[in-house]
């Protein structure tokens, strides 16, 4: 079960923990037990995704992940997979613990991980609660409640949670830290957003997952910004909306970047943002 959820995707968000740490220290060489540390928080967050994949698919009743069927799609596994996304999840303080409970943030890294779940869930409870069934009331989809959907179900396990647990391995105190968090949630609603375009437009084989949120019925950004502009055309339209999306989004965040007083911390969030800017999968 874990062989089959844990590894396969882009390690984009545990990588990211890593790549932080060494941006934050500089040019001094990471010690074997820190990049041993950075990694074990690097994994845990590829469990909490691990442990969020599972469930997410079962409830938009996706497919395909990763280029392979969805666990729950197994015949020998089916809603098997709701406890095993549960043990997932179990996996995550059983490793703080091992590895971080002598350590001063100790505390904070778990309060980091449990505030992120539940901003999550809750992102994940208006996503699944807009998109009722049978209801399919457009009126309620807008620009304002897609962000607040993307916001709290993807940009604070994606992009903050990374680079927050990175600033606690150094020393910090995430409360110094509100641009920080600003920018990532910018670049995770962002990361959505591509996210929600690559449903409908990307290629399912680079992709790795076959398109759902069309006939789930999903407030996706596509279907937000079609309600906007109306009308005639809309796929060819939306194309261009994106890339000029994409385009201003990428020139505000490197702006808001560049104000940042350290070049250390401006340099983890650029190297986060070169990650993700016109990705394809
Ligand atoms: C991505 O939404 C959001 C999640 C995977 C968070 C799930 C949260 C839970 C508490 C289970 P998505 O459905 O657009 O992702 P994908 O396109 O990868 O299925
Ligand atoms: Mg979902
Ligand atoms: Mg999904
Ligand atoms: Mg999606």
């Amino acid at each position: 079960m874990l062989d089959y959820n844990v590894p396969g995707g882009k390690l984009n968000r545990g990588l990211s923990v890593v790549d932080s740490y060494k941006l934050l220290k500089g040019e001094e060489e990471l010690t074997e037990d820190e990049v041993f540390l950075a990694c074990a928080l690097g994994w845990c967050i590829e469990w909490l995704q691990a442990y969020f994949l599972v469930l997410d698919d079962i409830m938009d009743e996706s497919h395909t992940r990763r280029g392979q069927p969805c666990w729950f799609r197994l015949p020998k596994v089916g809603m098997i997979a709701v406890n095993d996304g549960v043990v997932l999840r179990n996996h995550i303080p059983r490793i703080l613990k091992k590895h971080f409970r002598s350590k001063s943030y100790y505390v904070d890294l778990l309060d980091l991980f449990n505030e992120v779940e539940f901003q999550t869930a809750s992102g994940q409870m208006i996503d699944l609660i807009t998109t009722l069934v049978g209801e399919k009331d457009l009126s309620k989809y807008s620009l304002s409640i897609h962000r607040r959907i993307v916001q709290y179900k993807t940009a604070y396990y994606s992009f903050y949670i990374p680079v927050a647990c990175a600033l606690l391995m150094f020393g910090e105190n995430l409360d110094d830290h509100v641009q920080v968090k600003d920018v990532l949630v910018e670049m995770g609603i962002y990361y959505q957003v591509q996210d929600d375009y690559l449903d409908c437009f990307g290629a399912p084989e680079v992709v790795g997952k076959i398109r759902s949120d069309i006939e789930d019925f999903k407030c996706s950004w596509l279907v937000v910004k079609a309600l906007e502009l109306a009308n005639e055309e809309q796929k060819k339209l939306l194309n261009g909306v994106f890339e000029d999306y994409e385009n201003k989004t990428h020139e505000k965040l490197v702006k808001s970047i560049e104000t940042h007083p350290s070049n250390a911390v401006q340099a983890v969030l650029k190297s986060f943002l070169g990650k993700i800017y016109k990705r394809q999968k």
